[in-house]
């Protein structure tokens, strides 16, 4: 556990949250500050940093609650879409450095915006990224 994180307080129940799943590895609980009704957070009870430092074992299982959580805001809230995202490095736009998913429940006409379609960087070759990646 780290001291100074918020993540591994919550995570080890010292600071309260509205919890809504928790096993010895992964906790869910509701977003401070939602974006959508049904923004939840999934994240180690371990501390790790960002996805670079998780270990399999635990993504695998932050995968299956990520479902788990999907259905919640499905089959309670009556939401018709989820977006799973992660940031992952402070120029991804990560701010809490305790590696989380966000579950966030969609619904038609929500006018939420997450997603990047319509924003591609022509200037991208996608061949050349292809080559460096492979
Ligand atoms: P990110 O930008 O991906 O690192 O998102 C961090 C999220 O964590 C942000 O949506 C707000 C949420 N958050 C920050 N502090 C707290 C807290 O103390 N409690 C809860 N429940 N959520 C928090």
């Amino acid at each position: 556990m780290n001291e100074d994180c918020i993540f591994c307080k919550i995570a080890m129940g010292e600071i309260e949250s509205y919890t809504l799943y928790e096993d010895e590895i992964v906790r869910a609980f509701l977003d401070v500050s939602p974006v959508s009704k049904g923004h939840i957070l999934v994240v180690p009870k371990k501390h790790y940093e960002n996805i670079f430092e998780t270990s399999d074992e635990v993504l695998e299982k932050i995968s299956i609650v990520c479902k788990k959580m999907a259905f919640l805001c499905r089959d309670k809230l009556g939401a018709t879409g989820v977006n799973i995202i992660n940031a992952s490095g402070k120029d991804a736009q990560q701010s809490v450095f305790h590696l989380h998913y966000h579950v966030v429940a969609r619904y038609g006409n929500d006018e939420l915006d997450l997603w990047f379609h319509g924003k591609p960087d022509e200037s991208i070759d996608v061949k050349e990224v292809y080559n460096l990646l492979k």
